[in-house]
């Protein structure tokens, strides 16, 4: 909770207050409305589920419920100045601390919402989802970068010599989790899945292959294309990522602007701004597919020698800054072919951090899902309308990221950190 704090603190403090009032994009919130839905999200589960407390400022549970209203609403909605709403959110912490020295959180204490202090971690993720989000609108703000960061590591020597991709056995693994203490209810409980044999790239695609698309006229060809993303692609005139520019002046002849910097498209590094249409047109024209969720998981988790499904690629160690790319540490994703020591055991890189990853499928409940604290957390998600995302992008940060993590959006969405890797079946023999 305090690491996610201080990152709010940075997100929240890095722009002149009258900034976060304003609104860079219909598609986010002002950063001060995020700033407040955090403290009142802790508020309604911290100070009053689990300490019992009556509301401290009934008044906000409106102004603050993003199914009331809309992101594009809520610039005009009555929100707090930045100094009462760092104010309130302090408030709420103080609370919300003195809470967690009494309750009751044990392994065996109290009930579902404070045994392994769920609560807390829930809020701590929350938090940091947030985090995420607002990383998002600083994307999207126009001006000079606010944001700075150090430079994520290069790929690993031996990045040029792996294998294109890797072959996963068939057969039953154990997807999801009934032991993981604060996952969150959508990726509740463990079942067993069967997926057939497939192949999996080694690493996310890299801007220079998916140059290769946009070069070979894939935004202007209607056959690698699913009817919905095609009309996106006419409506919207896309020929390329989000945020890229053509510039016959420079290297790769394509520019891009990130966090207020523009600079020339880095070919080594993971394709970011993609949509699930792009994602899936790309594999089209690749001869490829997109892994569906399940195949993600197994890559990411399924250990051949043992049969048993692992926290993370790695194993069931927590990530450290030598896993992967996490927790806005950089401010990009790391060059395909870095994190060596991330890799699973069939030597699968990079599935946690740097992009969150499309897949193919759908966000629907596991067998045996029971909403859990709260139904508008997954549960009025579920169905056709949205696709799941797997891994974690570099804006997350390892509390809010495992190898059973689900993140979900729409099809068209590509301010989101969402690169994709493909996959296929082996061939008949
Ligand atoms: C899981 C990222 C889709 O931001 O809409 C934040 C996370 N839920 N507050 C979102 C979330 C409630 C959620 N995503
Ligand atoms: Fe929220």
């Amino acid at each position: 909770m305090l690491a996610a704090r201080a990152r709010t603190a940075a997100l929240t403090g890095c722009v002149p207050d009258p900034e976060l009032l304003a609104q860079h994009s219909p598609l986010m919130s002002p950063l001060v409305w995020d700033l407040a839905h955090i403290g009142n999200q802790e508020e309604l589960w911290l100070l009053r589920a689990v300490g019992g407390h009556s509301a401290l400022r009934p008044e906000l549970d409106s102004v603050y419920d993003a199914f009331e209203h809309p992101r594009a609403e809520r610039p005009s909605l009555p929100l707090l100045p930045p100094d009462e709403a760092r104010r309130y959110v302090a408030d709420v912490r103080g609370r919300a601390l003195d809470v967690l020295d009494r309750a009751p959180v044990g392994e065996d204490g109290g009930g579902p919402l404070v045994r392994a202090a769920f609560a807390f971690g829930m809020i701590a993720q929350h938090e940091q989802q947030h985090d995420e989000t607002m990383l998002i609108t600083h994307q999207l703000r126009a001006g000079p970068a606010a944001l700075t960061a150090p430079e994520p590591p290069p790929a690993a020597p031996d990045a040029d010599g792996l294998p294109v991709e890797v072959l996963v056995e068939g057969g039953p693994f154990t997807m999801g989790t009934s032991t993981e203490p604060w996952a969150l209810d959508n990726e509740r409980p463990a079942h067993e899945r069967v997926v057939a044999p497939f192949f999996i790239d080694t690493l996310p695609v890299s801007n220079r292959a998916y140059l290769h698309f946009v070069e070979d006229g894939g935004y202007r060809d209607p056959r690698w294309w699913h009817p919905e993303g095609w009309a996106q692609v006419r409506r919207h005139r896309l020929t390329a990522p989000l945020f890229w520019r053509r510039d016959g002046g420079s290297p790769g002849g394509w520019l891009r602007r990130r966090f207020g910097v523009v600079e020339p498209v880095p070919p080594d590094e993971p394709v970011l701004h993609v949509g699930w249409y792009e994602a899936a047109a790309y594999a089209a024209w690749a001869g490829r597919r997109l892994p569906t969720e399940a195949e993600w998981e197994k890559a990411a988790r399924y250990d051949p020698a043992s049969g048993r499904s692992r926290r993370y690629p790695w194993g069931d160690a927590d990530p450290t800054p030598e896993h992967a790319n996490l927790g806005q540490r950089h401010l990009r994703p790391a060059p395909v072919g870095a994190y060596p020591r991330g890799a699973s055991p069939l030597g699968v890189r990079q599935l946690i951090g740097d992009v969150w990853e499309w897949t193919a499928s759908d966000f629907l409940p596991y067998p045996g899902f029971r909403a859990f604290p709260y139904r508008e957390y997954s549960e009025v998600f579920f169905g056709s309308a949205y696709k799941v995302l797997r891994g974690g992008s570099f804006g997350v940060d390892p509390v809010a990221c495992r190898g059973t993590f689900r993140n979900w959006d729409l099809p068209v969405r590509r301010q989101i950190f969402a690169g994709f890797r493909t996959a296929r079946d082996p061939e008949p023999c």
